[in-house]
């Protein structure tokens, strides 16, 4: 019989994911060695109960307890209740800390037109942020408070222009929401026990505006504005705050004012410790080969930084150093104070065969992330209180590697290629934005959901963007749970920045906080000064041009003398870039603004064409790394229709326009559907507009699949130019900030576009990939793993769109060389194929006739293994002789338990006809095994892993399929014909119509 790779790669995942008796699942437990209460709902591939046996995890270190350390010797206990007011107290409501205006507003029913993201709430609500905000509260303290040397409070983020008012006296100011701030309240404590404490809060409108123009009279730091698409505000640049709180290209304007980070009111005598920076070095060189079983020893540096009670001197006392149950020392130490500050570095060495090493996602023993307990306490030698802190570490090397591809001929470029435990990997993964406008709103559970989803698609780097926040602890700790390296910017993004020199200061401290805070953390990969600064200094998008060594000696002052010198100050173990995309090293050669910062044989590289065929591979640059690029498409029916109303269910209406940021957007996207399907009109139905919406991730999802494939077809080898040996596809972006347009795989929500499921398949660690490459169907194996695969089967059918029934079919045998991607197989269109015999049908062309699929498998009988599934289509999917689909659901039945949910479902398709981009959406928020997929035979079954407990009768209540077809206007229309699509209305924006002529 023809083989039927698509069929057999819906069973092979199942059996990845839970083992069956008679086709019921059972629970397996998943075995973690280092995992924290996060990963409660899901496991992943590889973590089920049978690898567990046959890979026993006898190195790892014990499950450790995500805790609350003691941070303070000595703290008030403050239950507090505070109050939010606005300037003329017109308005005096509860408040809640950590929070901020927006949702206190919310909460006291302030915000009359309903949630934050209903239709155009980000105006109505706007003037939120032209106001200023204090918030008060009264509490008193322990008497005993005020004898400690120092009595202070810590804000750990203040959001952003703001004056600590204790006892009617200003403490002190701030103007960054990335610092910490520590102000002296001795004195005020002293005078009385009952605290009034309120923290008054500017506009950030008027204070960047203020800003602005002052900068203004001397040169203006430009841009003057965001593009008024963005439907936002001006001069984020010059204020330390998020800056796409102001709005980006995929989000809405909500400037935010609040205390958005813990606080303490707090009393010491001697030191307290705020941060441990931990590095660990290796004490032996480790293989290029990745050996997972290997234990090196390490030198460690610990360098441990304290709040002083006195403001120089020094104090004595004792280091108390615990690292698990591995290792543990108490050493005396002599800790010197300046400026209220102390730190002291401690060293020391653990021996071979203690510890694990930490590895990404995809290498080290499946199910184990090792990390570690590391806990230090402050003993003085006086009668004084301790003060502890903990942190969890691992034990890793990371490295951007930029050797001369060439030694022989530089002139080639370099590498752009990061080594982890001094293994090379390739990079998958996509880039971060805030997962709300509101950091507020964004819970851990949230955060985890979404980090997850990007490990659950083999992703093992995520960039956190350099225009939102530097994430939450918790972030970070789930990052080093899951292996994602974290590529983390400092927060500047398209934009000039003034370089005054209270920017500077404050910039500085905003580095030092940030690096403190998340040195430890293995998953962090490197730090990068700014988003796209050098590409638009260089390429003059803010007509910088006319003064243009002015601008660049601002560039090379904030990035280089300040970002970079106290980054390095602080942290000598990880990469440094000045900039994405940027030519590292030869950017630096050329004096930090390259002549071409897109060069594709040095560095990284954002690409984003959308107006060329986004299906074409042959339109994507052969970069080092590939750190940004996409397109956009809208999110789910199911997350539109809860911000909208039926007047907006248009692609054409006010609200789709609204939502749209970018530029040109909607014409672009309507360019693309028009490309390869078929646009539906704007014609208010809620039929065309959800088609739309379905279309439009169709296109982005083929359309990042084709990037993302040619990407990883690049990593082995170079062309007679130097360009090659792609090291990196981040696509962008991971995740949605609200319901709209945007380039994201998740939506607001963490409902996973058709992309998201595109994502999992294409970052397959072993990969076959479909190209067409003149008459030739290429078929290249991708292995970014050090484990080879000999004798795989390949098999490659050739489909009809209008039979079920395969034509024809090759197989071969074929390898999967470790670390490679190979052309492993190629067949002739019409020689091999042999398209002119199998794909007539009257005047269609033979490539509108025939589709391939492509399978390959490991092993043979019951060992066979499916290793990756494809499928490559010749032509476009509007000229096809597709026949329309009845994609039915035959069943649903479950719940089962399984390790990725307890509330797992099968669901079974049916189908008439060859059916594309096969959709299943329910209204239950969780994920399905596989999405968007091609149907070949009558039947599919499916999963569906049910974030949290529902059932059959549920599901069926809500499920719908949609298929390319149901998208057709009518039956007739699956044969056609440009004139009748071009006849339905279109936007007079849509430049379709241009391409079609
Ligand atoms: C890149 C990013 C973002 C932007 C995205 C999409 O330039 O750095 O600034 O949102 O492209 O336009």
């Amino acid at each position: 019989m023809t083989p039927n790779p698509l069929t057999r790669e819906s069973e092979a995942r199942r059996e990845g994911s839970c083992i069956r008796v008679y086709g019921i699942p059972i629970l397996l437990t998943a075995v973690f060695c280092a995992v924290g209460g996060y990963l409660a709902f899901l496991s992943y591939e590889g973590s089920h109960h049978e690898d567990s046996k046959s890979q026993p995890i006898p190195f790892c270190s014990p499950s450790l307890v995500r805790g609350e350390w003691p941070t303070a010797a000595s703290s008030s206990s403050l239950s507090e209740k505070w109050t939010l007011r606005n300037l003329n107290r017109s308005i005096k409501v509860p408040a809640s800390v950590p929070g901020g205006v927006y949702t206190d507003l919310m909460a006291a029913d302030i915000l009359p037109e309903g949630d934050f993201y209903y239709r155009f709430n980000d105006l109505n609500y706007r003037w939120v942020a032209k106001e200023d905000w204090s918030y008060c509260t009264t509490f008193e303290v322990d008497p005993e408070m005020a004898q400690h040397q120092r009595v202070v409070l810590i804000f750990d983020g203040l959001d952003t222009a703001a004056e600590v008012v204790v006892n009617g006296v200003v403490v002190g100011e701030t103007n960054n929401m990335f610092v910490r701030y520590v102000f002296n309240v001795k004195e005020h404590i002293q005078e009385s026990n009952v605290v009034d404490l309120e923290i008054r809060f500017e506009s950030p409108l008027t204070y960047s505006t203020r800003a602005f123009e002052d900068q203004l009279k001397d040169y203006l730091v430009p841009p003057k504005c965001v593009p008024k698409d963005y439907q936002g505000e001006c001069h984020a640049n010059h204020i330390r705050k998020m800056q796409a709180s102001f709005s980006w290209d995929w989000g809405p304007a909500f400037p935010n004012m609040g205390i958005w980070k813990r606080w303490e009111l707090t009393g010491f005598d001697t030191l307290k410790i705020s941060d441990i920076l931990f590095t660990a070095t290796p004490t032996e060189e480790l293989p290029a080969k990745p050996d997972f079983s290997l234990r090196p020893g390490w030198n460690v540096t610990l360098e441990v930084i304290f709040d002083s009670a006195l403001e120089s001197g020094s104090t004595e006392g004792e280091l108390e150093i615990f690292l698990g149950d591995v290792f543990n020392v108490t050493t005396d130490a002599t800790i010197i104070a300046k400026d209220f500050e102390a730190s002291k570095t401690v060293t020391f060495e653990i021996g071979q065969n203690l510890v694990d090493m930490w590895w990404p996602n995809g290498f080290g023993i499946p199910g184990c992330r090792a990390l570690y307990d590391l806990n230090v306490s402050w003993k003085p030698k006086t009668e004084s209180p301790t003060s502890s802190k903990g942190v969890r570490v691992g034990f890793r090397t990371v490295e951007l590697n930029q050797d001369f591809v060439d030694p022989a001929n530089e002139t080639l470029g370099r590498h752009y290629r990061v080594h982890v435990n001094n293994v090379k990997m390739f990079m998958k993964g996509s880039n971060w934005i805030p997962a709300h406008i509101l950091p507020e709103m964004v819970s851990e559970d949230y955060t985890l959901e979404l980090l997850q989803a990007a490990q659950i698609t083999h992703q093992n780097c995520i960039r956190v963007w350099g225009g939102g926040i530097y994430e939450t602890d918790t972030f970070y700790e789930i990052a080093d749970e899951l292996g994602l390296l974290i590529w983390q910017d400092f927060m500047f993004a398209c934009s000039m920045y003034p370089v005054n020199q209270p920017f500077l200061d404050s910039v500085a401290d905003e580095i030092r906080t940030q690096i403190r805070r998340l040195h430890h953390h293995p998953s962090i990969l490197l730090w990068a000064a700014n988003n796209e600064n050098e590409a638009a200094l260089r390429g003059n998008w803010y007509g910088t041009a006319s003064n243009f060594e002015k601008y660049k000696a601002d560039y090379k002052k904030l990035y280089v003398e300040t970002v970079r010198n106290v980054t390095q100050s602080l942290d000598s173990s990880r990469p440094f870039v000045v900039s994405s995309p940027n030519n590292g090293i030869e950017s630096e050669e050329e004096d930090h603004v390259a002549k071409h910062p897109y060069s594709n044989l040095y560095g990284d590289v954002h690409y984003y064409n959308y107006l060329s065929d986004a299906w074409d591979w042959k339109i994507y640059p052969r970069t080092r790394f590939a750190s940004e690029y996409g397109f956009q498409s809208w999110p789910s029916f199911r997350a539109m229709r809860n911000v909208t109303t039926e007047e907006d269910w248009s692609r054409t209406s006010s609200l789709s326009y609204h939502r749209q940021h970018h530029p040109g957007g909607q014409e672009e996207i309507a360019l693309q559907i028009g490309l390869h399907m078929h646009l539906p009109p704007g014609d208010g139905t809620e039929k065309t507009y959800r088609d739309y919406l379905y279309l439009s991730q169709v296109h982005q999802a083929v359309a990042v699949k084709t990037e993302s494939e040619f990407y990883r077809r690049g990593m082995s080898s170079i062309n007679s130019q130097g360009e090659g040996y792609i090291s990196g596809a981040l696509y962008w972006q991971t995740n949605d900030i609200w319901q709209g347009p945007s380039w994201a795989s998740l939506e607001y929500g963490g409902r996973w576009k058709m992309l998201h499921y595109y994502v999992k398949k294409f970052f397959t660690p072993v990969l076959i990939s479909l190209y067409v490459d003149g008459d030739d169907l290429e078929v290249a194996v991708i292995n970014d793993s050090y484990e080879s695969i000999t004798g795989m089967t390949l098999s490659v059918v050739l489909y009809r769109y209008d039979q079920m029934e395969p034509i024809t079919y090759f197989n071969a045998t074929v390898d999967a060389v470790a670390m490679e991607a190979n052309v492993v197989a190629r067949y002739n269109l019409w020689d091999d194929l042999k398209l002119t015999e199998h794909c007539q049908s009257g005047l269609k062309d033979e490539v509108d006739v025939c589709f391939v699929v492509a399978g390959a498998s490991a092993g043979s009988g019951e060992g066979e293994t499916l290793i990756s599934t494809n499928f490559q289509l010749l032509g476009k999917p509007k000229d096809a002789l597709l026949q329309k689909a009845s994609v039915e659901v035959r069943s649903v039945s479950g719940p089962y338990l399984t390790t990725i949910s307890n509330d797992t479902f099968i669901i079974t398709l049916s189908s008439n006809q060859v059916a594309l981009f096969v959709w299943v959406e329910v209204d239950d928020p969780g994920f399905f095994s596989d999405n968007g997929f091609l149907m070949v035979t009558e039947e599919v079954s499916i999963e569906f892993y049910a974030e949290g407990s529902t059932t059959e009768e549920s599901l069926q209540q809500s499920i719908q399929v949609t298929s390319l077809t149901d998208t057709y206007m009518d039956e007739s229309i699956a044969r056609v014909d440009r004139e009748a699509a071009m006849e339905r209305a279109l936007h007079p924006n849509d430049i379709r119509n241009l391409i079609f002529v």
